[in-house]
């Protein structure tokens, strides 16, 4: 099953790509896609279309389009539950320890990795980001 992760612009520009990605593999996850995406204004607003009406609809769209970020489609057995598991709370402060967000995000709004949060989104998050010829 696959699911779809983003390694955000901070953590790309403090350097932790690496980090996040080896982090993902132990627990369990292959990658079967990867691409390193500069998002423009209207490609961020259509990845986050459901939250356009949320109050942090506009920083969050100009957090994501600051800078180089890393798209993965990642295969595991459950894989967006425990992709959910494994990034922690949306929040840092509230993320469970030992999770990517504990470790890695400087804050709510700048929280170092996206992960989809239902099958439904996950299946259309994966085909925003990667073709079947990507997927293999
Ligand atoms: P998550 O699924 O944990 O990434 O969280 P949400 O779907 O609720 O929010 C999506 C993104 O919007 C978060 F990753 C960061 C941003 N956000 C904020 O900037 N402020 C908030 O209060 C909530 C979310």
């Amino acid at each position: 099953m696959l699911t779809l992760a983003i390694i955000k612009p901070d953590a790309m520009a403090s350097g932790k790509a690496g980090k996040v990605l080896a982090h993902l593999e132990s627990a369990g996850f292959k990658v079967r896609a990867a691409r390193l995406v500069s998002l423009s204004g209207p490609q961020a607003e259509a990845f986050y279309a459901v939250h356009r009406e949320r109050p942090f609809f506009h920083p969050l769209v100009a957090f994501m389009t600051s800078g180089p970020c890393l798209p993965l489609a990642l295969d595991r057995d459950d894989a967006v539950a425990k992709l959910r598991e494994v990034i922690g709370a949306t929040d840092p402060k509230e993320a469970a320890p030992g999770t990517v967000r504990a470790l890695y995000a400087e804050s709510k709004e700048r929280n170092a990795i996206h992960a989809s949060d239902s099958p439904e989104n996950a299946g259309r998050e994966v085909g925003f980001f990667f073709s079947d010829l990507d997927l293999g």
